[in-house]
């Protein structure tokens, strides 16, 4: 068994360290993963991209197996976690379960980064070269009363700038209305930026900041995905997630990335236990690998 000082950190690797996933590098063998111009002009005009088919289902299943390890919060690796929040049940179908950081542990986590499947139509939104900002764990367990407040993801990431950012959310699990699935408010993404009025919260909390136009806008779409595909959004987009009245567990995984060439906007770490970056400079480093450029496209 691994111990805390021999796991490796796969923040180090900034290449794909299994096979799960595909290579694509060349523009033939990218082809195949590439955006349709209308589906580029849905996500302008709407500020999402849903349904997309991202995993297989073998590759459902490692990062299910992956996942299942990490619930233990005696996994050697945990450490690693920029930031964990668990309920921590023994039963897997009943771990609430938050967590940042899965890509410096687990190979599946680690290589989904790289998949093509998602680099290839990260940069066509982005319009550049895609760098890593971080991964995101979402788990609601099976009959889980707890929401994720409607919320606008660039209100948490100030300290990057400037806002060139996207958000790719991935079903590892059917996501549907009664268990959870996301909700988009479409358009929302030229509303302005507004202020936190957080995600643990009531749902709708961030009424009380809209204008009389934005609130008749208000009109949530159930993102309902099937196991292995993803949605985009914009780093504007309202969204959240109601309660699991199933007795499914939803689980997923989320990369958030941006284009290359946003910088650090504060001399605070800007992920817990990462060094900090100097206002003004370029991410990059250890901890915000480049994973895809478009020349090859
Ligand atoms: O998975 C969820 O329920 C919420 C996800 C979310 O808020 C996000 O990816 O920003």
């Amino acid at each position: 068994m691994a111990t805390n000082s021999t796991v490796r950190d796969l923040s180090t690797k900034h290449r794909p360290v299994s096979d799960l996933f595909p290579r694509a590098d060349t523009a033939e063998a990218c082809a195949r993963y590439r955006l349709t111009d209308e589906q580029i002009a849905f996500y302008d005009e709407n500020g999402y991209l849903s349904g997309i088919q991202i995993l297989d289902d073998a590759q459902v299943d490692a990062l299910r197996a992956e996942l299942q390890e990490l619930f233990d919060p005696a996994h050697p690796g945990h450490h690693l976690f920029y930031e964990y929040h668990s309920n921590e049940s023994a039963d897997p179908s009943h771990v609430l379960f938050h967590a940042l950081g899965a890509w410096r542990i687990m190979p599946g986590f680690h290589d989904l980064l790289w998949n093509p499947a998602f680099t290839v139509p990260a940069a066509q939104l982005l319009g550049g070269a895609v760098r890593f900002w971080h991964d995101q764990l979402f788990c609601k367990p099976v009959h889980h009363g707890g929401v994720v407040a409607f919320h606008q993801d660039y209100s948490y990431w100030t300290r990057t700038q400037p806002m060139a950012h996207l958000t790719c959310w991935i079903g590892l699990d059917d996501a549907t209305s009664d268990n959870g699935c996301l909700q988009y408010i479409p358009g929302s993404h030229r509303f302005s930026l507004l202020p936190i009025t957080g995600i643990a919260g009531g749902m709708e909390a961030v009424r009380e900041v809209l204008t009389p136009e934005q609130l008749a806008r208000f009109q949530p779409f159930a993102v309902e995905l099937k196991k292995g595909q993803c949605a985009f959004h914009h780093p504007l987009m309202i969204h959240g997630s109601y309660e699991n009245r199933t007795d499914r567990p939803r689980r997923a995984a989320v990369v958030n990335a941006f284009r290359d060439g946003v910088a650090s906007a504060s001399d605070k770490p800007l992920l817990e236990g990462v060094p900090p970056i100097p206002p003004g400079q370029k991410m990059g480093g250890q901890f915000f690998p480049l994973l895809c450029d478009p020349a090859v496209l």
